[in-house]
């Protein structure tokens, strides 16, 4: 029996911008971006699936580099994964922050800065801060993806930009936002 893949595709200046339901730690691409918390000390959520799926070299080097402030993002190895890097993004805490857009957009911008910084061409985000750090999606989703079309916009390194989203209501939500900011020709 086929698999239905749920899939939303536009081209942004040549850059593909896609969004895809499934399980981040099965793409395959340059980085993948994992929702950290700012201790770099694991936990649940798309962070527990990084760690158990790339194996235990990723947490050493969080453990060497120590720390990340929220709205920021530092790479390490990739370690088992299909990538060259790991890119942990920290999102808002959203009830926590008085400026949760401009962190969760910072948070992403912090990624494609690295992608940038590294000349990859692919990078996969799940949804940052929407899990256990309470970000209502639709709020969440169209600063994530604003901040990726304005990036990619520009000249840069990146051939193909993935948000790889859990489950039917999360990429609903994305592919509203989408349709908003782009609507489909
Ligand atoms: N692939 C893609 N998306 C996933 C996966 C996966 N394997 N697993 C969960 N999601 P969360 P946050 C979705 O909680 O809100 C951790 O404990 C999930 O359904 O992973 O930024 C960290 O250590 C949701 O839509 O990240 C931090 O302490 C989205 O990914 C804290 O949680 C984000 O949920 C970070 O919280």
């Amino acid at each position: 029996m086929a698999m239905e893949v749920f899939m939303s595709i536009r081209t942004i200046n040549g850059v593909t911008l896609a969004l895809l339901q499934g399980n981040i730690v099965e793409v395959q691409a340059d980085a993948i971006v994992n929702a950290a918390n700012s201790g770099l000390a694991g936990g649940g959520g798309v962070d527990g699936a990084i760690h158990r799926a790339g194996g235990p070299t990723i947490m050493e080097a969080c453990r060497k580099i120590g720390g990340c402030p929220t709205g920021s993002a530092v790479a390490t190895t990739a370690g088992q994964l299909k990538a060259q890097h790991v890119f942990h993004a920290v999102g808002p805490i959203y009830r926590y922050e008085s400026e949760p857009q401009r962190l969760l957009a910072s948070a992403y911008q912090a990624c494609l800065d690295l992608a940038e910084q590294y000349q990859h061409q692919s990078i996969a985000f799940p949804s940052l801060s929407t899990g256990a750090y309470g970000y209502p999606e639709r709020l969440a989703a169209p600063i994530a993806l604003r901040t990726v079309i304005e990036h990619i916009k520009k000249p840069t390194s990146l051939r193909q930009v993935t948000f790889v989203l859990f489950g039917s209501k999360t990429f609903n939500a994305y592919e509203q936002a989408l349709q908003q900011l782009l609507p489909a020709p």
